[in-house]
């Protein structure tokens, strides 16, 4: 979950190239098959729902994806949901571990603003963290705020420019995998 353009295909696209397993992506989205084409030109397999206006996807609507799956079993599903970090963040969707993306773009006030969905994550990806010399952006005032709500996710700060940070993002996928 995260904003619109944080960085979660991106961000799942970096993994799915470390990770070593057969692994589905269901992308998330009002409109179009960007993502889900995205997913499969890196030789990936990935499913799209169009919610047509929902603002976030329902475990109805995964059910339905799933129940369509004939070559399974997977190891890991990725969902990306739809783009904000409002309408997702009180939805059970069935997954095992919730991801909050916020990206340096975004500004550092976040948590403050969007208490709820940062109160919700196993793991926080801080992406985008190669911008961190071009623009403003306090890391201790980030990292307060989502304290505030969540004492004990992961922060891991990520790029998918220059790779930074990309192989704890891996290892902590691994990690819960187990
Ligand atoms: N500089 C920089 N750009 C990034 C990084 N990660 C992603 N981008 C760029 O940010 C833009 C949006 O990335 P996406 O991965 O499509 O973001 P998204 O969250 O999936 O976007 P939506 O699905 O549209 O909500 C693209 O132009 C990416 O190339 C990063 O770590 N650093
Ligand atoms: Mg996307």
């Amino acid at each position: 979950m995260a904003s619109p353009g944080a960085g979660k295909t991106s961000l799942i696209l970096s993994a799915l190239k470390l990770i070593n397993q057969r692994v589905l992506v269901i992308e998330g989205d009002i409109a179009s098959s960007i993502d889900t084409l995205k997913i499969k030109e890196g030789g990936f397999e990935a499913l799209q729902i169009n919610t047509g206006g929902s603002c976030h996807l329902t475990a109805s609507m995964i059910k339905k994806v799933i129940s369509e799956v004939k070559d399974g079993p997977y190891k890991l599903i990725f969902i990306e949901n739809v783009g904000n970090l409002v309408c997702p963040a009180p939805y059970d969707l069935g997954e095992n571990y919730k991801i909050v993306i916020s990206s340096l773009p975004e500004g550092d006030d976040k948590p403050y603003k969007y208490p709820k969905i940062f109160s919700v994550a196993d793991v926080i990806i801080l992406n985008k963290i190669d911008l961190i010399n071009s623009i403003d952006y306090n890391y201790e005032y980030f990292e307060k705020g989502v304290r505030a709500v969540n004492i004990k996710a992961p922060i891991i700060k990520t790029s998918c420019k220059t790779g930074e940070g990309l192989q704890g993002w891996v290892n902590w996928i691994y990690h819960s995998l187990n």
